[in-house]
């Protein structure tokens, strides 16, 4: 069975963590291409940082610093320390001296003439993750930043959710970068030639809605074969983690697992989904998707470790008839 996983840091990479592990136990080496938010990118001291595609990459290596859910395991911070002696970089943001040999090897290769897409290979390389038959791509390899408007005018997305941890009200966001950008090579195929493409409980604004902003995804989405289903990110009216609940107000769509699925859509009537699994929480929510034709349904949907997000991607699947 072939799968795609559209994906932004955290909560994508860990739901990924536990279909590969219940794809383990029921289909083997089953293909999972997984597409990154790449919005989050920037430059940072003369590096590339993508920390969708590193908390992806870290999660499924088995080198995610596990608390944070992003960055190192066993990770220090000398030469981040030494770069503030020298009041360069925001000292709100702190580069890991290992998670710099990540980037200073995808600047190199980036500055050797490499794409996003072949840097985030030989990255890979190293992590194995092809030998759980992952193959983990950026949405695009022309970049494209989130950008905030707040009062002050545009920041970087880092900015405003590290730093102020979105505490600063946002107009809108703004995908710099986005008119010139395509879908990175192979990703429309993935989601085209798919048996089954999953949205995980990644921010539905800044993470998977920006990956649908790309040319040609959302279309991909409609017109694949392949049954779409999502996680809901938000429990009984807040999100799990991160500051869902400001991005969805930045659009006008209220923090509930019901909202967050209509913001998708049906695909029937013009949306990229076919079903939604909501926690039991939020078992009304399913019930009224249920009525208006979703394939709906409501799980423990906490995924507080690996074999209870195993038991939520195993209903994912049901859900998609698989
Ligand atoms: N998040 C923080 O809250 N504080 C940090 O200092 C920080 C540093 C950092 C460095 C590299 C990287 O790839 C991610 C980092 N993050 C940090 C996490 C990042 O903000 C989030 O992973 C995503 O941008 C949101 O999903």
């Amino acid at each position: 069975m072939k799968l795609t996983v559209l994906s932004g840091g955290v909560g994508g990479a860990r739901f990924t963590r536990g279909l590969l592990a219940h794809l383990a136990t029921t289909d083997p080496g089953s293909p999972v291409t997984v597409i990154a938010n790449t919005g989050d990118d920037m430059w940072l001291h003369g590096v590339r940082v993508c920390p969708d595609l590193d908390t992806l990459m870290y999660t499924l290596g088995g080198a995610v610093h596990e608390e944070q859910g992003w960055g190192r395991r066993d990770e220090s911070s000398r030469v981040s320390a030494d770069l503030a002696a020298y009041d360069v970089g925001w000292d709100w943001f702190t580069l890991g001296d290992l998670d710099l040999a990540t980037h200073l090897a995808r600047t190199q290769w980036l500055r050797e003439g490499l794409s996003l897409s072949r840097t985030t290979e030989r990255l890979a390389a190293r992590w194995r993750l092809a030998d759980q038959g992952v193959r983990l791509l950026p949405m695009s390899d022309q970049p494209v930043e989130t950008h905030v408007e707040v009062d002050d005018g545009l920041i970087h997305f880092e900015e405003w959710w590290v730093r102020h941890r979105a505490a600063l009200p946002a107009r809108r966001f703004v995908q710099v970068g986005l008119d010139t950008a395509e879908a990175a090579p192979g990703v429309l195929d993935a989601i085209r030639d798919a048996d089954v493409v999953l949205l995980p409980p990644s921010n539905p604004v800044v993470s998977v809605g920006t990956i649908l902003a790309v040319p040609g995804i959302r279309a991909a989405l409609r017109e694949t074969a392949a049954p779409v289903v999502g996680v809901s990110p938000i429990i009984g009216g807040a999100p799990v983690r991160g500051m869902a609940a400001e991005c969805l107000a930045t659009l006008g769509v209220d923090a509930t697992a019901e909202a967050v699925a209509r913001h998708y859509g049906l695909r029937a009537t013009g949306g990229v989904l076919d079903g939604w699994l909501v926690d039991t929480a939020d078992k009304d929510a399913a019930d009224r998707l249920a009525a208006d034709g979703w394939r709906a349904r409501a799980t423990d949907t906490l995924m507080h470790d690996v074999p209870a997000t195993a038991r939520i991607a195993a209903e994912v699947l049901g859900l998609a008839g698989r």
